[in-house]
């Protein structure tokens, strides 16, 4: 018997609109939490952890994987002060582990995290989804936050059709795409102003593609021998979207790049997060592929779909119904698991998540951090959770 992977459903703590109660009635057993009030770089306490860890057991769940530990822009840069947030970092694996909880996603993206440009675009159905519309990023880059250099990363094409797009907006609709573009972390209110991005990427125009690269290395190097002491897994969650965004480097794009990132410290600790919405997003990437060649590496899923667009957009579609083969991943994932189990090891639960959802029904009467309605992703984990029913029961 291959046992299930893991439901699990994110909750941003106790300011999150969903409830723990709510989601208990989607079916998930796992919550994925953070500590979002921790400002970036400090140390989670034990107290601190132990406080969100109660709460999610007292609600009848496990705390099964924090997403994210969040990384101080020093480490990605490499600023000298990079070695006491690395020492913080290490502070916080050692309490988490304390407390029992072992699986830890993280990501590399420079300052903005996921980058969409519309954050209600409505379906055929009625349904509001994320969308990334290339034009509109385009438009902003070269005419609104107009950084210097963003002329060479468009083609003529390119240009024109962000023209358009930005001769379409009104003033209002000129604002609500910029604090779309800047917002920051999920589960923080928080959206730079052009004035503060364009600080942060002054910072960045000494880091290209291959320093990001080797400062990620670096950071490995150093945290990856702490989380295999104290048996913590870590897991890096794909670019999302797998592009450079803003004239910002990104290195956690492609197969190789996860490679890379496997390689850079080769442990059972150093893994990563499978994003099918994330990688799925560059059609390059076949992550049945990616799956079945490197799924050992595997700690966390995130099982979405995008809507590829020919220019580079794309929406977060239904869970089973985007550009990527749902059916195809959950094959290989199960495959996976298999393999797992002849060669001995015990992790074949592996923890899933629908990632987002669409916002659907009575989801609109909630203002839930984006992407991360109740109802939606229900339906989300509930066709997920049928798939996989059928992928196994027809083995
Ligand atoms: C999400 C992210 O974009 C995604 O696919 O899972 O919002 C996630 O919160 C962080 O980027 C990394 O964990
Ligand atoms: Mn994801």
């Amino acid at each position: 018997m291959i046992p299930d992977l893991e439901q699990t459903f994110r909750w941003f703590g106790p300011n999150d609109p969903v409830t723990l109660q709510a989601i208990k009635q989607t079916g998930a057993t796992g919550i994925v939490s953070a500590l979002h009030h921790v400002p970036c770089g400090n140390v989670w306490s034990i107290e601190e952890i132990e406080i969100r860890k109660e709460t999610i057991e007292k609600a009848g769940f496990r705390w099964s994987v924090v997403e994210s530990v969040n990384i101080h822009e020093s480490i990605k840069i490499g600023l000298p002060e990079r070695d006491t947030y690395i020492d913080n970092y290490k502070q916080t694996l050692e309490n988490l582990a304390a407390c029992g909880i072992t699986t830890v996603c993280y990501n590399f993206m420079p300052v903005l995290d996921w980058t969409r440009t519309h954050l209600d675009y409505r379906l055929s159905n009625g349904a509001s989804a994320l969308r990334y519309h290339a034009p509109a990023l385009a438009a902003f880059d070269l005419y609104i936050l107009q950084r210097e250099g963003a002329l060479t990363d468009f083609s003529a094409d390119e240009q024109l059709a962000a023209r358009q797009y930005l001769d379409s907006l009104t003033q209002p609709d000129i604002e609500l795409l910029t604090n779309t573009i800047l917002a920051g972390l999920p589960g923080t209110d928080e959206v730079f102003t052009i004035p503060e991005f364009k600080v942060y990427l002054e910072k960045y125009a000494q880091v290209n593609q291959q320093t990001l690269k080797e400062n990620l290395a670096y950071f490995l190097q150093h945290i990856i021998p702490v989380a295999e002491e104290t048996g913590i897994r870590m897991c890096i969650h794909p670019d999302d979207p797998p592009i450079p965004v803003l004239g910002l480097p990104r290195v956690v794009c492609t197969e190789q790049d996860l490679v890379d990132v496997v390689n850079a410290y080769p442990s059972p600790s150093n893994g990563i997060t499978l994003c099918t919405g994330s990688l799925g997003a560059n059609a390059l990437n076949d992550i049945p592929g990616i799956i079945e060649r490197i799924g050992a590496h595997i700690h966390f899923l995130h099982l979405r779909n995008v809507r590829r667009e020919l220019d580079g957009s794309f929406y977060e579609d239904e869970h089973l119904t985007g550009s990527t083969d749902m059916y195809a991943v959950m094959k290989a994932v199960v495959n996976e698991q298999i393999k797992r189990k002849s060669t001995g090891r015990s992790d074949l639960s592996i923890p899933m998540r629908p990632d987002h959802g669409h916002k659907i029904l009575d989801d609109y009467n909630y203002d839930t951090y984006p992407g991360y309605s109740v109802i939606g992703r229900l339906k989300g984990l509930a066709e997920l959770r049928g798939l996989e029913l059928g992928v196994k029961r027809s083995l």
